[in-house]
């Protein structure tokens, strides 16, 4: 039976890759940090499989990191532990670079010590490429990070690709552009706006407050991607590769068809910080903008090219946008229904 082991379980991309690798017959070890409160919602569905066993850890802590690749051995990690949210890496910097960078290093160096036959992934992000200097980006765009958080996404990536060519380890980067789900963290604007969608729906909020509404993303499927990372791990040889949809859409569009899950369509009114979002029926206001979501430096747009992974692994996105939408709107409204 192989053995996985990731980093990032309770998180959208590791609860979903658990479930994947489960089903694929590996045992799974899922690494897990403490907390007050478990926050193991994500892998609720799981945590009874007799082949996952959770791991207590952290990506802060070298010895234990070492102890748990020395006992384990794994055939294959993937490193998705992360400070994720680009924001709070402006508030927490050193931090986000201690987990971020730090941790990748950490962890590789466990590697390379006791178990170097291992196969890594590291969750690379297409926040590498950050003020972009080419549209769509691709393995070798140049990188440009934006944030404290893309900076140290950017460090790991390096860090893969050196320890892959000075220690001949299989160690590779996926470069994954936006990717989300019903699990997506409440913090991320997707979800931010299909959780208000549906609190709107439902009468519990009459409003939805968001930043900069022309940012343009590559917005895919979760559970697609998840599905990438492994086909990398399977791959003859190690290598970075662009995972993506290759169709970009701006924010304020995220929230058209957001809304236009709930049969509501919002027309737009005013520029920027004064630009409202006007339900076309009731002619209220329904989106805001204001300051307090806008970043020091942000990243206009990201659109990715992956034609190297479709072509070398074979791999394409299933889910499209409009679905995600759909699917993620309609779970939330599920949530909230519970409640009321
Ligand atoms: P996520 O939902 O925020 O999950 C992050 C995971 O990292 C959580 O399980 C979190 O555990 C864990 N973690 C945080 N700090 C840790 C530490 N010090 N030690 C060990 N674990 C720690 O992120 P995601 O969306 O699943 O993304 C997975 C990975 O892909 C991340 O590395 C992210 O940066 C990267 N990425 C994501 C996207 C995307 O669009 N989703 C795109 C490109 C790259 P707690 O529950 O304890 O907080
Ligand atoms: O959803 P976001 O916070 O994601 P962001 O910054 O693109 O980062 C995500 O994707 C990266 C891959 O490219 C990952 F590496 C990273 O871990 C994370 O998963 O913001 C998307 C865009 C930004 O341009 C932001 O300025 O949405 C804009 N935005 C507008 N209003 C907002 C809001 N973002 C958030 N979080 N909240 C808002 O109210």
């Amino acid at each position: 039976m192989k053995k996985a082991l990731i980093t990032g379980l309770s998180g959208q991309d590791g609860s979903y890759l658990a479930e994947f690798l489960l089903k694929k017959g590996y045992k799974v070890y899922g690494l897990n940090r403490r907390k007050a409160i478990a926050g193991l919602d994500n892998v609720n569905g799981i945590l009874h499989n007799k082949n996952l066993e959770i791991v207590e850890g952290d990506l802060l802590e070298t010895s234990r990191l070492n102890m748990i690749v020395r006992d384990i051995k794994p055939d294959e990690i993937y490193n998705l532990g992360a400070q994720s949210f680009v924001p709070y890496s402006w508030i927490n910097p050193i931090f986000t670079c201690d987990i971020n960078s730090l941790g990748v290093l950490r962890m590789l160096e466990a590697l390379r010590s006791y178990s170097p036959k291992s196969k890594f992934y590291q969750a690379s992000s297409s926040e590498i490429f950050g003020k972009v200097l080419e549209t769509p980006q691709h393995e070798l765009s140049y990188n440009y990070p934006r944030s404290p958080y893309a900076c140290s996404k950017s460090f790991g990536f390096n860090i893969t690709r050196n320890y892959r060519e000075s220690y001949d380890m299989f160690a590779c980067n996926g470069i994954l552009f936006n990717h989300e789900s019903e699990r997506r963290g409440e913090q991320f604007v997707t979800r931010k706006i299909t959780l208000t969608v549906a609190e709107i729906y439902l009468g519990i909020s009459k409003k939805l407050t968001l930043g900069n509404l022309n940012a343009k993303r590559d917005w895919g499927y979760a559970p697609d991607y998840v599905r990438a990372m492994w086909m990398m791990m399977q791959h003859k040889k190690a290598d970075d590769y662009v995972i993506a949809t290759g169709k970009e859409h701006s924010v304020r569009q995220f929230c058209e068809k957001a809304f236009q899950a709930v049969d509501i369509d919002v027309e737009w009114k005013g520029n920027g910080i004064n630009e409202k979002g006007i339900n076309k029926k009731t002619k209220k206001v329904i989106v805001d903008v204001s300051n307090k979501f806008y970043r020091p430096t942000e990243v206009d747009i990201l659109k990715g090219d992956a034609s190297k992974a479709k072509r070398e692994l074979g791999w394409e996105p299933e889910v499209s946008f409009d679905e995600m939408i759909k699917k993620m709107v309609k779970n939330d409204i599920k949530i909230l229904e519970k409640d009321l």
